[in-house]
């Protein structure tokens, strides 16, 4: 998978991908990340890329000019799966949707800033807008990398057991259950026996009934 990035603050985004699993699956060469600077593609003198927007108000929009030349080079280069506008008024994102873009060849996510970008670009270009969630951050970044992460932990290798992606919160609509490590005993508090006996289908139903009551009391929503 290759993932293009557009931001006007890629740092905020460096060594994020550097590091964490995204940085294992990208040695592996199961995915290869590429930021791209906005005002790298700005013809502006001091490489500007927002002006004020029509209408007046407060806050800068990023200007249609940098963004459609840079998502033309791109778009010259190869075809996208999704072109995804990070905006708090996009769709929220879930594991579903993590799911379903984790089989993707090519995406392209654009970073949103000041107080957004210009209507025309998600017009002509965006094809999907995603949010993280209902509340409002700066930028787009951090959610460019909370939505990349959790594409990339699903791609086959990426994480070290492969059958570990599968057993996370949410991947069956239940929340996790309850884990434990050594030791047995911990100041009177003793690991639930069950997990101490071997035997794989008591536990495995221990785990799914763990869950049910999880989802339960945590996000009963998520049963409905
Ligand atoms: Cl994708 N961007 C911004 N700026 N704020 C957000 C968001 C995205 N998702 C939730 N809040």
């Amino acid at each position: 998978m290759r993932i293009d990035i557009i931001s006007v603050v890629p740092a905020l985004m460096q060594s994020f991908f550097e590091h964490s699993i995204c940085k294992r699956a990208s040695q592996a060469g199961l995915v290869s990340i590429h930021l791209h600077d906005l005002h790298d593609y700005s013809s502006k003198k001091f490489r500007q890329v927002d002006d004020y927007p029509f209408g007046g108000g407060a806050g800068m929009v990023i200007a249609v000019e940098p963004l459609s030349t840079c998502l033309d080079l791109l778009l010259a280069e190869r075809t996208y799966e999704d072109i995804i506008f990070l905006t708090p008024d996009g769709q929220t994102f879930q594991q579903g949707l993590a799911n379903q873009l984790s089989l993707s060849e090519n995406l392209l996510f654009i970073c949103g800033h000041y107080k957004g970008i210009d209507e025309r670009i998600r017009e002509k270009y965006v094809t999907r807008e995603i949010s993280i969630g209902d509340y409002v951050l700066s930028g787009g970044e951090i959610a460019a990398a909370v939505c990349a992460d959790a594409i990339i932990r699903l791609i086959p290798g990426a994480i070290g057991d492969e059958s570990s992606a599968l057993t996370d919160s949410f991947q069956d609509g239940l929340l996790a259950p309850p884990v434990y490590t050594r030791p047995a005993s911990f100041q009177g508090m003793d690991v639930p026996e069950v997990l101490l006996s071997g035997h794989e289908k008591k536990i495995e139903a221990w785990r799914h009934e763990q869950s049910v009551k999880r989802t339960q009391e945590r996000r009963p929503d998520l049963l409905q």
